[in-house]
């Protein structure tokens, strides 16, 4: 697997990384908590060299659409201002990081941090060309942000080592990884990263 040489027009896109969705949380995604410790390699590598650094989260009200109490398909998660819907405290966000909340309406669901957003828009902004994605879950947030960001007319790295998936048929994250590079992602691993020297 290929390793992440950053160049300009680089950024970090750090997906759904939230309590609800680590060991513990109402919608855990199995070993969900190993992304952390790649995913923390990476802030501080893009950060320490200036590329811009974007996290989403699912930022719901009570009685979200997707709620199971509401016909939806999750146990009630990521309600915006409780436990669950914070970053874990072993994951660093840096002050300057952009925080982008998705699905924040009752009735308006979102796995991706593209739809409802001014994601594209922001990354316009910073010069953005390529993504590398990484995060939770490779079948919901990741694989709809990814394909989104590619259709959108960004490059996209995925992390594969710092992803993990929901998995509720087996093989689910293998499949999504798979779609998503059909679609154009570069598949990659989180080390060794490094800056590409620029002439
Ligand atoms: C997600 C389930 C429900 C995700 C979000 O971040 O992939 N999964 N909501």
């Amino acid at each position: 697997m290929r390793q992440i040489a950053l160049t300009r027009g680089d950024a970090l896109l750090v997906v759904d990384i939230q309590n609800d969705f680590l060991p513990g949380g109402s919608v855990a995604v199995p070993e969900g908590d190993h992304v952390i410790a790649p995913a923390d390699q990476l802030i501080r590598l893009y950060h320490e060299h200036g590329f811009p650094l974007f996290f989403t989260r699912c930022w719901h009200p009570p009685g979200h659409c997707s709620f199971q109490e509401r016909g939806g398909p999750w146990a009630p998660h990521c309600i915006a201002h409780t436990h669950g819907a914070a970053f874990p405290d072993a994951l660093q966000v840096p002050e300057d990081a952009a925080i982008i909340s998705k699905a924040t309406g009752r009735d308006e669901d979102a796995y991706s941090g593209f739809r409802g957003t001014a994601l594209a828009e922001q990354l316009r902004a910073h010069g953005v060309q390529r993504l590398a994605v990484l995060g939770l879950a490779t079948d919901f947030c990741v694989l709809n942000t990814v394909s989104d960001a590619l259709a959108t007319g960004f490059r996209v790295m995925v992390v594969q080592d710092a992803v993990r998936a929901v998995d509720a048929n087996p093989g689910d994250g293998e499949r999504a990884l798979a779609l998503m590079a059909e679609r154009g992602a570069l598949l990659v691993h989180s080390r060794p990263a490094s800056l590409l020297n620029e002439a």
